[in-house]
């Protein structure tokens, strides 16, 4: 049997953080917005409302440029806070419809609405429906793009902002893509497009005539799968990230032990591995939590939480060995251990607030930060 054609719809906030100021202060409305660091400050651009987009102004510009290119413009400083709630907002309303929600950024998501839709002209009504609610329930706007793989679906989204809703059929693909401009293709920066261009490649056609070889030579793997991009192919699922809510590590002990020494020894170990992750996902837990487990296989937790919460081993440790002595009395022995740090919550985020109510108000190097983006 023939698999079903996939329905991809991604989804994407139009000049997300200048629109939502602008509902917040109807008196921005219709003016050029831009948010983000303060000229004065050497502050970039986070973003820009379209009305501050026709002259020129876009992300990442160092706002004195901005300045100087819209002296009227209305600068203003992020918030985030407000921007996070209309994000839960909107990923909300996008589970509704499916499972499959894979959110890129505050204001953007891949949907993979195979399972609830018949055909592309029921993803497309489903896209115009998702648009209704986001502005019913935000009064923001959303540019949708519609397709049978995320690639396609996400340029698709582009391709009429603010407010869109384009579709690339299968049928369509082809063509489109035969005329796309390599810099258009995903994962094609501006190093990757300048040394394709070197070659005398300009467009997917190019891309296609060149073949998967020796773009593989050129490019490396990267080369191949563009390829396979210029050919229409893209079987990237739509992975939906699972929120975490803790961070632990527990062992099994090859024999039952008694020794609180002992015990404390691998407690420390635990409490290690556990800080590194903390440290990888940029996370700190408000809670701590001891695990053991005694040799008649009966379980016990302690938790221990404190606002600041805990991150590094030096602040763990103290707490888990003091659980620790609490519990053991020698005649028990135990056959596991573990340490789970929950409530998480991000340490960048804490930063990022306190860099925003600070006197100076302006964030400006949140903005390079997400830059990368
Ligand atoms: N952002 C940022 N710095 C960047 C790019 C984006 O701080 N270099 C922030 C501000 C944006 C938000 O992320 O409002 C979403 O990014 P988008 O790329 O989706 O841009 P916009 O939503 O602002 O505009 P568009 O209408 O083009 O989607
Ligand atoms: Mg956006």
């Amino acid at each position: 049997m023939q698999e079903k054609t996939r329905a991809i719809l991604h989804i994407d906030l139009d000049a997300f953080y200048a629109s939502v100021e602008q509902r917040d202060h109807p008196e921005y409305r219709g003016k050029p917005v831009i948010v983000g660091g303060s000229p004065d400050r050497r502050g970039v651009v986070a973003t820009a409302s379209y009305e501050a987009r026709q002259f020129g102004i876009h992300s990442a510009m160092p706002s004195r440029t901005a300045l100087r290119l819209c002296p009227t413009a209305i600068f203003l400083p992020a918030r985030f806070e407000v921007y996070r709630a209309v994000s839960q907002q909107i990923m909300a309303i996008f589970h509704q419809h499916t499972a499959l929600v894979e959110p890129l950024s505050l204001d953007e998501a891949f949907l993979d609405v195979t399972e609830s839709v018949d055909d592309m002209d029921e993803a497309v009504q489903l896209a115009r429906e998702i648009k209704r609610q986001i502005r019913e329930r935000t009064e923001l706007t959303a540019s949708a793009g519609v397709s049978y793989c995320k690639f396609l679906a996400k340029i698709a989204s582009d391709r009429n902002k603010p407010d869109g809703l384009t579709v690339i059929t299968p049928q369509e693909a082809p063509t489109f893509l035969e005329a796309l401009p390599i810099e258009k293709f995903f994962g094609v920066g501006k190093v990757t497009a300048a040394r394709l261009r070197t070659l005398g490649l300009q467009t997917g056609t190019d891309l296609k005539r060149l073949g998967e070889r020796r773009l593989r030579e050129v490019l490396g793997k990267h080369g191949a799968q563009l390829y396979h991009y210029a050919c229409g192919e893209d079987n990237r699922p739509v992975e939906p990230v699972r929120v975490r809510k803790s961070v632990g590590k527990e062992v099994t002990l090859e024999h039952d032990i008694r020794d609180l020494g002992e015990m404390e020894h691998i407690l420390e170990k635990l409490a290690t591995q556990v800080e590194r992750r903390l440290f990888e996902l940029d996370l700190a837990g408000k809670t701590l939590t001891l695990k053991v487990r005694w040799s008649n296989f009966d379980l016990v937790t302690r938790a221990t939480s404190r606002p600041q919460g805990f991150q590094q081993v030096e602040e763990m440790l103290p707490v888990l060995y003091s659980q620790l002595s609490k519990l053991v009395d020698g005649k028990q022995a135990v056959r596991l251990l573990g340490v789970i740090v929950s409530g998480l919550f991000s340490q960048q985020v804490r930063l990022r607030e306190r860099q925003i109510i600070t006197p100076s108000l302006w964030p400006g190097e949140l903005s390079q930060e997400l830059d990368g983006k």
